[in-house]
C-alpha cells in the first residue's frame, strides 16, 4: 500500500486500484481564444497546473498505472447541448461558434483537444463528456469498475467546476479521491482555495487534498510491483 501525506489525514491506496484522472486540460480552457476566455476569464491563471501534472503523469506512466483523460465538449451537430448551457453567461462566443481554435467546445476542433504537454498516449483512456461532471452521461463508472479501480488521484481544470462536480460524483459512488492542489486550478484563486477546503473539511466529507510533491515522494518510497498492476 502507498501512503501519501494529505488533508485531513494520510491517503492510502493500492497501486493496482488507483487511476490518475486528468480532467479537461483542453486548449479551450487553458489557451487564449477558447471557451474559457469567451466567458471573460484570465486563462493564464491555469497554466501553473501543467508542469506538476506532467510530472505526475510521467510517474504513472513509468509504473504502468491507469491514466484517464477527460474532455468537455459536444457533438458537431450540438444535439447533446442543452439550450440552458449554450446561453448561460452571455458569452462573447457561444459553444459551437467559430473561434480562433475552431468551434468552441465541439469535438474534433483544435480548441477541444488536450494541451500538447499532457496529450494522451496510446493505451490511456480518453473520455468525452457533455457536462461538467465526468460521470454524467459517460461510461466512466463502468470503466473504473471493470478495472477494479477504487481510488482516484485527481488533476484538472477548473477546481470548482469540472473537478468539483467529478469528485462529488465519485464520492457518492464510493470512490476515494485525492485532489492535488497544484495540479488543479481555477480562474478564481479564492474559489480554488475554498473548493479544496470543502473537499477535506468535516474529516474528508468529499475526499482528500494533497500535493504532487507528496504523491511523488510516496510513489518513490514504495516501489510498485508492476506485475500486480493491470
Ligand atoms: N468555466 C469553468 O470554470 N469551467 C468549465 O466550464 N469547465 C471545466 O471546468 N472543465
Amino acid at each position: 500500500m502507498i501512503t501519501v501525506q494529505a488533508e485531513p489525514h494520510p491517503y492510502v491506496f493500492d497501486a493496482a486500484r488507483v487511476a490518475l484522472l486528468c480532467i479537461d486540460f483542453q486548449r479551450d480552457f487553458v489557451e487564449a481564444g477558447g471557451f474559457g476566455e469567451s466567458l471573460g476569464n484570465d486563462v493564464s491563471r491555469l497554466r501553473s497546473t501543467i508542469e506538476p501534472t506532467r510530472a505526475v503523469l510521467s510517474a504513472f506512466r513509468e509504473r504502468g498505472l491507469t491514466v484517464i483523460h477527460t474532455r468537455e465538449g459536444h457533438r458537431p451537430d450540438l444535439t447533446d447541448l442543452f439550450p440552458a448551457k449554450r446561453d448561460r453567461g452571455n458569452p462573447t462566443l457561444r459553444i459551437g461558434d467559430e473561434g480562433p481554435m475552431g468551434r468552441l467546445l465541439v469535438r474534433g476542433s483544435a480548441g477541444h483537444d488536450i494541451v500538447p504537454e499532457l496529450a494522451p498516449q496510446p493505451g490511456e483512456v480518453l473520455l468525452d463528456k457533455p457536462g461538467k461532471g465526468s460521470f454524467y452521461a459517460t461510461d466512466l463508472e463502468t470503466i473504473l469498475r471493470a478495472r477494479g479501480i477504487t481510488h482516484l488521484v485527481v488533476t484538472g481544470v477548473t477546481t470548482e467546476v469540472c473537478v468539483q462536480s467529478t469528485v462529488r460524483e465519485a464520492n457518492d459512488r464510493g470512490f476515494e479521491s485525492l485532489v492535488l492542489s497544484d495540479c488543479t486550478g481555477s480562474y478564481f484563486p479564492e474559489f480554488h482555495a475554498s473548493a479544496l477546503a470543502m473537499f477535506a473539511a468535516q474529516g474528508g466529507i468529499v475526499g482528500w487534498v494533497g500535493t504532487s510533491a507528496d504523491l511523488l515522494s510516496a510513489l518513490d518510497r514504495s516501489p510498485v510491483q508492476t506485475e500486480n498492476v493491470r
